[in-house]
Order: structure tokens, then C-alpha cells, then sequence
């Protein structure tokens, strides 16, 4: 993108009164007392206390120590006007052991989190799943494992019946790319195997998990305009070789059509399965999965940081058996590791992800054209940024710019026609990025990690603004 020609900084733009502004969080990134109130061991407790694993060797056992200071937190998501917070539910604390009885005491952390959004008036929106899968779950096989599936519609079933009185929207999953494959892939995430064929086991049993979910919780919520929905990662790609729309194809197969195919339309993808022919013959798909799976949904949960630039690689791809661990037999895309991923033009945040809000406009336009009668909702958008704390304050100038330009991206698809619903920023607070550990800051909300006192940031102060008015607020002086 050429700055200054379209450089996505449109300002006094209009959201309309119903579009949904708030923010976002995931459990184990915020919530700490992983050993209170009966709550069982989930994978990322696992892998977070295995050396090596995560930066700095981090762990959430802390975190923000949100448990301890919802009270707190709420009074601050409250100040910041927030209109919904998408939190996600830990399993562990729901069922212990994934399966069987429930744990009255985790049930009242989140009956009092909802109780307390209510209370302030911001629509909860409740996510079952942001990757804290019980550890006895994986014992017995993890996500390759069908039965993982049902366990899941059994605690969405009690979840369902505990908060489905007063939940707004319920997503199931969120990003099941990353549980797939960087959980069981790459094993950059928990429970950390790297397998191909495992991640395409998981990838099935998260669909169908997610299908056989949605279902309980239909069933079990009282709530009568109760939605529902799944939030899924877009893997936006490009690129200008003469190879590239292969890989494009490829990429887009197993890591955005892996999902929206059989949730959306009722099958998997045939060229899917074509290019994982030498890891799988897809035979852990059951007759009736499709059809669990397919379930209507009242929107589609989209999240988007970043773009990709692929081609094909000139050489011929690792192998498996050029590895010299033998535990490692996956890779992040499997069947498509002869695909190269380039590096993109900047600016970058703290991540080293490129900054594009034309890619969110692309996305966005792209899905309501794939599927023009589901409506959007941005789940997750937002950056990380060094952040430096002087004097109590927190000037990040770039984060609102990065916001800025991504609120205008949103605002320009929905003139394009997009039905997009609302827009929720990640994150709230400052918190544990898995295997980044501290060292990598999204919130809106400074966390000091020693003190855990909050801070709200320029960007937080901004967003408010932007609440208030429903408009993109104009630049100050010191911002561009
Ligand atoms: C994600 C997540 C968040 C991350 C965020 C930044 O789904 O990847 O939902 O947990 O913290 O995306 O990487």
C-alpha cells in the first residue's frame, strides 16, 4: 500500500447505532488461579510448565489475575463504555476431567463475570472454546480423537443450561486453525505434537465438535434471540509469481476452507483432499458428520491481523524423514509444505505482522461474496506495539493508527455492502500471548505485570471516543 494515496486514515466515519463496539479476551490469557475453586489442569498448563515451550518460560498461572479482579475489571470495562465483551469459558473449570459432573465453583465465576456484564449493561459473548482443553481430554487422544467431539457437545450442553438465560451470543470455537494446526502441526502451541495426520484428525473432530455443540446449545438455551456463531482466522493471501495462485489455492484449502466448507456448505473442499492424499484418505469422516456439522449460524466470528504473500518453493520440500526428531512428522500446513510464505512489506507491529487494512476490506468483501447471506462480526482485530509506560500514561500512537486504519477498512466494506455486525478489539488488557508468553502487548488496558495494576492506554481512551460518538475519531495534532 502506498501511503498517503490510500493510506486507510478516512476519519468521522459513522458506525450505525446497532453495530456492535466492544472488546475481547480468552480465558487462560487473563483469567490466573489455575489451581483455584476445583479447576482442572488444561493442556496450556501442561505445556506453559514444560521447559522450552513458551518465552521466557512464562506461564498463565497469574496472568492478569483476572479471576481474583473481575469485580474490577468490570467497573473498567465499564468506563471504557465497552457496549459487549467476548470473553471465553475454561473448560477445565467447568469439568474438571472434560467429561462428567460439573464444578459448581467454576460455573460461579462465570454466572457472577455475566451477572456483573449485565449489570453494567455490556452484552456478554461467550466463546466454549479459546484452546484450554482438559489434559485428561488429551490423555485419552486430544482432538485427533472423535470422541473429543462429544465431550465437547456435553459441556456445551451444561454450559448452555447454566448461562443460556442470559448469555447474548455464543461462538463455540475460536480460531480452530490454531488448535489444529499449530497445536498438533507445527506443535508451536499446546499440547505441542507435530503430526500431520493428527492435525487433520483434529481439524475434523473441531468441526464436527463445533456442529455437534451448536446443537446442544440450541437446545439448551432459554434465551430467546440468543445467536450463535464460531469465530474463525483468514489466512489472506497473495502474492505476484507465476506460482502463486497455486499456493494461494493450496493455503486457502487447509487453512480457511478446511473450516468454512464443511460449516458453511456441507462439505469438505475436493482439492483438500487431494493434497493431503499422501497423509490421509479423510476416512475419519463419518456419514453424518457433514450434516451435524452444517449448522445455521447468525453470524460468522471473523479474526484478521495480517496478510500472506505464498509461492510455490523452488526446491523440493522437507520431508518428514529429513528430520532429525523423530517425534516430528507435521508441519503448520499439512500437505502443502512445498508452499513458501515470503516476507511481507511493512509497516509491522510488535509481532513482526504486516500492517494492512486493505486485507481486512479484501477479507471481509470476500467472505460476504463467498457467502452472501451470513452476516460478520469482527471477533478479534488489534496490535501489539512496545509499548512504554511514563508517568502513569501510555501514549501509543501507533496501536490508534493501527485501529484507525482498520475501523476505516471495516467502515469501507460495509459500504461495499458487507453485513457486518460489530467489531470487538483484542484485547481489553495486555495479556499472556501463549507461546510469546508477557513479552508481546495487544490490550487497550496497560497490565504492569508485577504490581497487575491497570492502566488504560491512549488507544483505550481513543476506542471510548469512538463508542461515544460512533464515529472513527479525527487525528489529534500529535497523531498523523
Ligand atoms: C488468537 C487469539 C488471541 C491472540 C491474538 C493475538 O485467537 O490468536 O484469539 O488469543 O492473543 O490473536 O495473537
Amino acid at each position: 500500500m502506498i501511503e498517503g494515496e490510500d493510506d486507510y486514515r478516512d476519519s468521522g466515519l459513522e458506525f450505525p447505532a446497532d453495530f456492535v463496539l466492544g472488546s475481547a479476551t480468552a480465558a487462560y490469557q487473563v483469567e490466573g488461579a489455575v489451581r483455584e475453586d476445583g479447576r482442572g489442569v488444561s493442556i496450556w498448563d501442561t505445556f506453559s510448565h514444560t521447559q522450552g515451550r513458551i518465552l521466557n518460560g512464562d506461564t498463565g498461572d497469574i496472568a492478569d489475575d483476572h479471576y481474583h479482579r473481575l469485580e474490577s475489571d468490570l467497573d473498567l470495562m465499564a468506563r471504557l463504555g465497552l457496549e459487549s465483551y467476548r470473553f471465553s469459558i475454561a473448560w477445565p473449570r467447568i469439568q474438571p476431567a472434560g467429561s462428567g459432573a460439573i464444578n459448581e465453583r467454576g460455573v460461579d465465576f462465570y454466572a457472577r463475570l455475566v451477572d456483573g456484564l449485565l449489570a453494567r449493561g455490556i452484552r456478554p459473548i461467550a466463546t466454549l472454546y479459546h484452546w484450554d482443553l482438559p489434559q485428561a481430554l488429551e490423555d485419552a487422544g486430544g482432538w485427533p480423537n472423535r470422541d473429543t467431539a462429544s465431550r465437547f457437545a456435553e459441556y456445551a450442553s451444561h454450559v448452555g443450561n447454566i448461562l443460556g438465560d442470559r448469555v447474548s451470543v455464543w461462538t463455540t470455537l475460536n480460531e480452530p486453525w490454531c488448535s489444529a494446526h499449530l497445536g498438533y502441526g507445527s506443535g508451536v502451541h499446546a499440547p505441542g505434537i507435530s503430526n500431520d495426520l493428527a492435525a487433520l484428525r483434529a481439524a475434523h473432530h473441531l468441526n464436527l465438535g463445533h456442529g455437534l455443540a451448536l446443537q446442544e446449545l440450541r437446545r439448551a438455551v432459554t434465551k430467546p434471540d440468543a445467536e450463535y456463531s464460531v469465530t474463525l482466522n483468514f489466512h489472506v493471501l497473495r502474492g505476484e509469481h507465476e506460482t502463486s495462485p497455486e499456493a494461494i489455492r493450496r493455503i486457502d484449502a487447509v487453512g480457511n476452507r478446511i473450516f468454512t466448507g464443511p460449516m458453511l456448505r456441507g462439505a469438505y473442499p475436493e482439492d483438500l483432499f487431494e493434497d493431503t492424499a499422501s497423509i490421509t484418505d479423510w476416512s475419519f469422516v463419518k456419514a453424518t458428520d457433514l450434516a451435524n456439522i452444517s449448522q445455521p449460524l447468525d453470524f460468522l466470528g471473523v479474526n484478521y491481523y495480517s496478510t500472506n504473500t505464498v509461492k510455490m518453493r523452488d526446491a523440493a520440500p522437507a520431508t518428514a524423514d529429513d528430520s532429525r526428531d523423530p517425534a516430528i512428522t507435521g508441519s503448520t500446513w499439512p500437505g502443502s509444505r512445498d508452499v513458501e510464505f515470503l516476507d511481507q512489506p511493512g509497516p509491522y507491529t510488535a509481532m513482526g505482522w504486516n500492517i494492512a487494512p486493505d486485507g481486512l476490506e479484501e477479507l471481509l468483501v470476500s467472505l460476504h461474496e463467498q457467502f452472501p447471506k451470513l452476516p460478520l462480526m469482527i471477533t478479534e482485530n488489534g496490535a501489539a506495539f512496545d509499548d512504554v509506560e511514563i508517568d502513569g500514561e501510555v501514549h501509543d500512537r501507533d496501536r490508534i493508527d493501527y485501529l484507525r486504519r482498520h475501523f476505516t477498512a471495516a467502515h469501507r466494506a460495509m459500504a461495499r455492502g458487507v453485513d457486518l455486525r460489530g467489531y470487538l478489539v483484542w484485547s481489553f488488557l495486555d495479556n499472556f500471548e501463549w507461546n510469546l508468553g508477557y513479552a508481546k502487548r495487544f490490550g487497550l488496558v496497560r497490565v504492569n505485570y508485577e504490581s497487575l495494576e491497570r492502566t488504560i492506554k491512549d488507544s483505550g481512551r481513543w476506542f471510548s471516543e469512538l463508542i461515544a460518538t460512533r464515529r472513527i475519531p479525527a487525528p489529534r495534532g500529535s497523531e498523523r
